[in-house]
């Protein structure tokens, strides 16, 4: 059986992975309406992900004994000055996202609740993975600046890495 404080971190950890969804799929539109089909095909798939990870918790919760919370959904920011803006916010959201799965890692390990710190850790295996593919992200724009052929080819990467992360999360199902 959860113990409340556990259910309701994770209840709370559902909302941010249900708006991590939402915030996705904002930027994958913005992508999309200016013809950068790679990065809103790979948004588009990171959108699904995070709702699966949502999933995931909500299964979890209710397995345990405890009641998953469905979050209502609000408006995600919409504009960006760019790519490389895009994918700094994507960062930093990701880097919250981190943090407040290490907070109920925390909380876990307070309140001896080893089977959910064990849950977690599918998480944080998949933050670090997170982090480390917006960083190279990142990296590759600033290498880039202000060449548009650059810009062409590396939309087309996006497009490459939205098919691979289609095929993992697939077999993480
Ligand atoms: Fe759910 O991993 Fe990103 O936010």
């Amino acid at each position: 059986m959860l113990k409340k404080s556990i259910e309701k971190a994770l209840n709370k950890q559902v909302e941010l992975e249900g708006s991590s969804s939402q915030f996705y799929l904002s930027m994958a539109s913005w992508s999309e309406t200016r013809g950068l089909t790679g990065a809103s095909n790979f948004l588009y798939q990171h959108s699904d992900e995070e709702r699966f990870h949502m999933l995931k918790l909500i299964k979890f919760i209710n397995e345990r004994g405890g009641k998953a919370l469905i979050p209502s959904l609000s408006q995600p920011p919409e504009n960006f000055k760019g790519l490389k803006d895009l994918f700094e916010n994507l960062m930093e959201h990701e880097v919250n996202v981190t943090d407040s799965i290490n907070n109920i890692i925390g909380l876990c390990l307070d309140e001896k609740d080893y089977t959910t710190q064990n849950f977690m850790q599918w998480y944080v295996a998949e933050q670090l993975e997170e982090e480390a593919l917006a960083r190279t992200i990142i990296d590759k724009l600033n290498m880039i600046g202000e060449d548009k052929g650059g810009l062409y080819l590396f939309d087309r990467d996006l497009d490459t890495m939205a098919a691979a992360e289609l095929k993992e999360s697939e077999g993480a199902k």
